[in-house]
């Protein structure tokens, strides 16, 4: 059996990823920071259901004493580095946050594992949002880097010290330039969830008006369940190596306005209403990826097509607004592996 960390394990993707290593047969482990354990309800929510099956560490990013002691008293096989401030246009609010969390953190990891278990694979959450302005189009792997924000440019330091780690150290260091990946479990701060949810809440008479930054820009948006799985298979390939991950096909946040309204019969003409101040200092026109380098050498392939993930989206939120059955809360389990307040 494989052990795995996570860093990161209660946002979308780590609760996704969870659920992809424990279907494998992982032993599967989370940094959670203290604020998190003390607020399970609320933050462990995308986990719940998964809590008695997992074992959580209290650690920061912040603090490289707390990692540290993690990979000290636990080996791991695998550790998916995937936490982060990930809200491009907060980090235009505070680039300082952003720039220590993401840069530093990243700096924590990898160097806590090359110290104590240097033979750890590790994945970092590289982002198409190092591409920014983009050279070239559709962006692949050797496409230069252009970011456009204090949370790109983060992006690239994180990228730049994982490629460094490998080539200065032989860690077995990957990195996917992951495109927007979008789920029910996205925060209700990006701009799927902000539309679907906003849907709801029109369908339900809960709101009147969906207010927005801009409808022009495009975005290549996924699957985040399809996105995990290639991030498991970067670390099971027998080179470390980096990755885009797509879908290939771009659209406006327009055209997604257009589906996601559709899918409750209104038009999204009636309701969203351009904002200013939802714009941002340097907006990123344009992104579209080219995963071929993933489908060739990984054979990773996606399964959801953009309509569908939109419906799924539309749906959940409708059914979280106004449910249709009667789903109990899952409890959380008094069988939580929790590390002692020491660990
Ligand atoms: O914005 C535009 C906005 O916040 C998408 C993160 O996961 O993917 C994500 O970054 C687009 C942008 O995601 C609103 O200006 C218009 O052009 O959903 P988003 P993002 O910034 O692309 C990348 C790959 C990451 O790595 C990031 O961590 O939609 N937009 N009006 C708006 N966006 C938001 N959030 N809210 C608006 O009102």
């Amino acid at each position: 059996m494989k052990t795995a960390l996570i860093t990161g394990i209660t946002g979308q993707d780590g609760s996704y990823l969870a659920e992809h290593l424990l279907a494998l047969g992982y032993e599967v482990h989370g940094l959670v920071r203290r604020v998190a354990l003390e607020d399970p309800e609320r933050r462990f929510a995308r986990i719940a259901h998964l809590l008695d099956r997992l074992h959580l560490h209290p650690a920061s990013l912040e603090s490289y004493p707390s990692v540290f002691r993690v990979v000290s008293r636990h080996e791991f096989d695998e550790c998916y580095h995937l936490a982060a401030q990930s809200f491009v246009a907060e980090s235009f609010s505070d680039g300082f946050s952003t720039m220590n969390t993401n840069i530093n953190g990243t700096h924590y990891m990898l160097a806590a594992f090359n110290e104590l278990q240097p033979r750890c694979r590790f994945y970092f959450a590289g982002s198409s949002e190092m591409f920014g302005k983009v050279r070239e189009t559709p962006q692949r792997e050797t496409t230069p880097f252009y970011p456009r924000s204090p949370y790109g440019i983060s992006k690239v330091a994180g990228f730049e010290l994982t490629r460094n780690y490998r080539e200065a150290y032989g860690m077995f260091c990957a990195s996917g330039i992951l495109f927007n990946h979008e789920s029910p479990r996205r925060g209700f701060e990006f701009v799927t969830r902000k539309i679907t949810s906003t849907i709801a809440r029109i369908k339900t008479g809960l709101a009147t008006e969906l207010r927005l930054g801009t409808l022009d820009a495009r975005r290549d948006w996924g699957h985040a369940k399809d996105y995990v799985r290639a991030m498991h298979l970067m670390l099971q390939h027998e080179q470390a190596d980096d990755f885009v991950v797509a879908s290939g096909e771009a659209h406006t946040v327009r055209e997604l306005c257009e589906l996601a309204f559709a899918e409750v019969d209104l038009d999204y003409r009636e309701y969203v209403k351009l904002d200013e101040r939802l714009q941002r200092p340097a907006e990123v026109e344009l992104l579209v990826g080219d995963a071929a380098k993933a489908r060739r050498v990984l054979g990773w392939e996606s399964h959801y097509t953009f309509t569908e993930i939109v419906r799924e989206m539309v749906e959940a939120d409708l059914e979280a607004v106004h449910p249709t059955s009667a789903k109990a809360a899952p409890a959380l389990s008094p069988r939580l592996t929790l590390a002692r307040a020491s660990d």
